[in-house]
């Protein structure tokens, strides 16, 4: 029996960082839990680029872009999807997600999934380093236990 888990070193890897400049100020809570965590797990500044999009909706098409440069081991998407009173949050926050994971299954390469999609500001608050935590630290930790995974995969 053979058994394969992900480490989570920050050794040699290259990190891209998308994130949606809208409701910024949830989203930049996010960069912070993500950057606190990579650091913490010795990923520095110069193993990290951070590129930023209008809002959730554009994040897929950076990613895969990011992927295609081949520059990266791993991309970590941020943001924060908010219901408001019309059906907007639902296509926003559906085509985000289904975004995403096709850049993942498409480009082969681990794309951690660090976007809130809460129904108001106050649970994207609790998402973002109070009391639920913080999403980006843990989106943060997948992408390096998925690197780790896929490099032992081959
Ligand atoms: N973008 C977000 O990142 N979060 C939201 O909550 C949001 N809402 O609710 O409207 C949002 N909309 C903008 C969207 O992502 C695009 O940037 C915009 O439609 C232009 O393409």
């Amino acid at each position: 029996m053979a058994e394969y888990k992900g480490e989570f070193s920050g050794k040699d890897v290259k990190i891209a960082i998308v994130i949606s400049r809208f409701n910024d100020f949830i989203s930049s809570k996010l960069l912070d839990g993500a950057l606190d965590y990579l650091m913490r797990q010795g990923v520095y500044h110069n193993q990290i680029d951070i590129y930023w999009v209008p809002g959730a909706f554009e994040i897929p098409l950076v990613a895969k872009k990011v992927a295609k440069t081949k520059k990266y081991d791993g991309i970590i998407c941020l943001g924060a999807v908010i219901r408001g009173d019309t059906p907007h949050f639902n296509f926003v926050a559906a085509e985000t997600t289904k975004g995403i994971a096709q850049v993942m299954l498409s480009e082969e390469i681990p794309v951690a999934y660090g976007i809130l999609t809460t129904d108001n500001v106050d649970q994207a608050i609790e998402r973002a380093g109070t009391k639920a935590g913080n999403k980006g630290w843990q989106a943060a930790e997948a992408v390096l236990e998925m690197i780790s995974l896929l490099k032992k995969i081959g």
